[in-house]
């Protein structure tokens, strides 16, 4: 009876509410609902002066105009005069102190090319506030960080805020195919019409690339690593020319996938051999025309005898040989080769694990500067739970670039909510002990720990073309909080949350905190019922969603089916990566090694990636191996179940639209976990 009471109450409480879609992401900029600090931001801003004139800066211009106008719900003046008091200033340094010789204050010095500073200033009398930057893209992303401010409704007074990115090359990777299709990607399809291009923009490119910017992302791939040649061809490039026509005023460059035998695919080779001089010819001239329509192209990511994809090793190359290759080329006209580490072979008897390093560890040191090599966060692929990947810790000499993945391609697809930045951060704030203690993966990536001057980040992408981008409208969050990490990885995944969720759906005070706890909550609920204790690689042959330990030898590759993972038996369950199993564990520094070599000292989440346990093993709780699996099983399941309740709750304080489709998705996550259980 008070239920239904409560539930009438929420229905009238919604009445209100305006149906969302989620298209406009984190950005929507709802007008402040809270009467008095709408009051507040009224008297604080009064109108926007803008100096200065580059695409960029109209952008920014658009953007604070549009964002406070719906904000605030006013028509905000815009002018190129301070004219009243309260005023947002918005140029370069040096416009701003041509014009109001502004004294030149130390801490400007630190801003570099993409750091902004907003700050409370005092200007011919009048008080106001300063976004400021050394290059117009500064004042960009000055200008998203003061929405968002205001979006989530804190105080604006006396600001100083500086902020620098930690991290250069902040990048997405579309597994996107020409067709359209993405593999791996449950939201629908490529957003590149290629069939449309160069002539028809889709407005979608231009709102994918203020989402981009708002939080810091500066580069996309655009096309698959599973690459085709043809993306090199003049008909392509000039379609790619036109994204990066639009992407540009936004600060984001394009790269693209290359397939290392397009020399023979679309150039009339023979060979692929990067030693070969035609070959070298070839590039050269594909490189320079690419750079006659694109003259910023950020350069290649290349997917090199990897899982069948041609690659200099085809012709007894070496992985440096291929990349420096292109990197040479590369080199003058400013662009990067990113080389991927992901590579392994079923023909190779060795631990799946073990064949990255293996691989890459003897050239540390053989790669030209702007090659960067891309690692993914664990040795296998992307799973629920992986240790980091130990070349963070070996490759001395190398610009390491940090690949994880965004779309949830073994974490449930755009189906299951899952938070992935507590996944994320787990591996930035492990400690490699490369160095020392404090040896952070995070350290390795930013450059801090081998002063690297070129660094990156690499998120494969959740984005398609489905209404809210992602699938599911918490997808959102997964590609807002990589963005927050590239930028700057030492945030920590609560504070991500809590401005994803203000900014997303409401500043409701209960409606935070509730949905922050189950965000923070889901990947280790994830890990529960998908694979507890360092289970790994157990789902459904080749699409990967769904429990099938079952999968055995009958498809071909051992390393593609689930027994060569869990390796369950009478004895016991789990892979031996010890020094009497695989050794997996010696790829790690001495610290780190004897912790995963030990059982007893071996952290439980990570036992069975590490260790075969015997059924009966007696765990931290008093519980056998076999009865934490249970117990591990049924509380994912029950916590789901949680999840389902706390969203229930949620009923009313956002609009009906997005709860309803949420609720929807959670109950067929409740329906997997139980299947996953059983
Ligand atoms: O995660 C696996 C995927 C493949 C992917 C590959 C890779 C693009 O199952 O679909 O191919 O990794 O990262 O190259």
């Amino acid at each position: 009876m008070i239920k239904n009471f409560f539930s009438f109450f929420s229905i009238f409480r919604n009445k209100n509410k305006k149906q969302e879609d989620g298209y406009r992401l984190w950005m929507r900029y709802n007008q402040i609902t809270d009467t008095d600090l709408l009051k507040k931001y009224k008297s604080i801003i009064s109108e926007v002066v803008i100096k200065g004139q580059s695409n960029t800066i109209n952008a920014a211009k658009e953007e604070i105009e549009n964002g406070l106008n719906d904000l605030l719900g006013i028509k905000i003046n815009i002018s190129d005069k301070i004219l009243k008091e309260n005023f947002i200033i918005i140029g370069t340094i040096n416009n701003l102190q041509n014009e109001y010789s502004i004294k030149q204050d130390n801490k400007v010095n630190q801003l570099g090319v993409e750091g902004y500073r907003i700050f409370t200033i005092c200007l011919n009398k009048k008080k106001g506030i300063a976004i400021t930057a050394n290059k117009d893209i500064g004042i960009l992303y000055g200008v998203f960080h003061f929405l968002k401010l205001i979006q989530t409704e804190q105080n604006i007074k006396n600001l100083d805020i500086i902020n620098v990115p930690k991290i250069q090359l902040r990048l997405l990777n579309h597994w996107d195919n020409l067709d359209r299709s993405v593999e791996r990607g449950y939201a629908g399809l490529s957003l590149w019409e290629w069939q449309k291009l160069p002539g028809n923009l889709s407005p979608r490119y231009k709102d994918y690339a203020r989402a981009n910017a708002s939080i810091g992302i500066n580069g996309t791939v655009i096309n698959n690593v599973n690459s085709n040649s043809l993306i090199l061809t003049k008909k392509y490039l000039i379609k790619v020319a036109a994204l990066a026509d639009v992407f540009r005023p936004y600060g984001i460059k394009v790269y693209l996938s290359a397939r290392f035998s397009a020399p023979i695919e679309i150039g009339n080779l023979n060979t692929a051999d990067p030693l070969n001089n035609k070959v070298i010819e070839w590039w050269k001239n594909k490189i320079n025309e690419i750079y006659s329509y694109i003259p910023d192209f950020g350069g290649f990511l290349v997917k090199a005898n990897s899982e069948g994809q041609p690659g200099p090793q085809n012709y007894g190359r070496s992985h440096a040989e291929g990349a420096n290759m292109l990197g040479g080329i590369l080199f003058s006209h400013d662009g990067v080769v990113i080389w991927r580490a992901f590579v392994y072979d079923n023909n190779v008897p060795e631990d799946r694990a073990k064949q990255a390093y293996n691989e890459f560890k003897p050239l540390d040191g053989k790669f030209r500067k702007n090659v960067l090599i891309q690692v993914k966060n664990g040795p296998i692929d992307f799973q629920p739970r992986e240790p980091f990947h130990p070349m963070f810790g070996t490759m001395h000499k190398t610009h390491l670039v940090m690949e994880f993945q965004i779309t949830q391609e073994y974490l449930g697809f755009s189906t299951h909510l899952v938070y992935l930045a507590p996944l994320f951060k787990e591996c930035l704030d492990s400690d490699t002990y490369a160095k020392g203690k404090d040896s952070y993966v995070s350290k390795v990536i930013d450059g801090s720990l081998y002063n690297q001057n070129i660094t990156g980040i690499s998120g494969v992408t959740n984005i398609g073309t489905y209404k809210n981008w992602c699938g599911h409208h918490f997808a959102q969050a997964n590609w807002y909080a990589f963005g927050r990490l590239s930028w700057d990885p030492y945030l920590c995944s609560e504070e991500i949350a809590n401005e994803w969720i203000k900014m997303t759906f409401s500043n409701n005070k209960s409606f935070v905190e509730s949905i922050k706890s189950l965000m923070l909550a889901s990947r280790e609920i994830t890990v529960n019922y998908m694979t507890p204790l360092g289970l790994h690689h157990i789902m459904g042959w080749s699409h990967h969603y769904g429990p099938a330990p079952w999968i055995d030898k009958d498809k071909g590759r051992a390393d593609w089916t689930s027994v060569y993972y869990h390796r369950a038996d009478i004895n016991g369950i789990g892979f031996d990566r010890t020094s009497s199993g695989s050794n997996a564990v010696s790829q790690y520094y001495p610290p780190v090694r004897d912790k995963f070599e030990n059982i007893d000292l071996c952290p439980e989440i990570l036992l069975l990636w590490f260790h075969h346990v015997p059924w009966n093993y007696k765990m931290k709780s008093g519980r056998t191996l076999w009865e934490e699996l249970c117990y591990k099983y049924n509380k994912g399941v029950d916590s789901v179940h949680w999840m389902q309740d706390i969203w229930e709750k949620q009923r009313g304080l956002i609009d009906n639209k997005r709860f309803n489709h949420v609720k929807f998705l959670l109950k067929i996550q409740y329906k997997d976990a139980k299947l996953w259980r059983n």
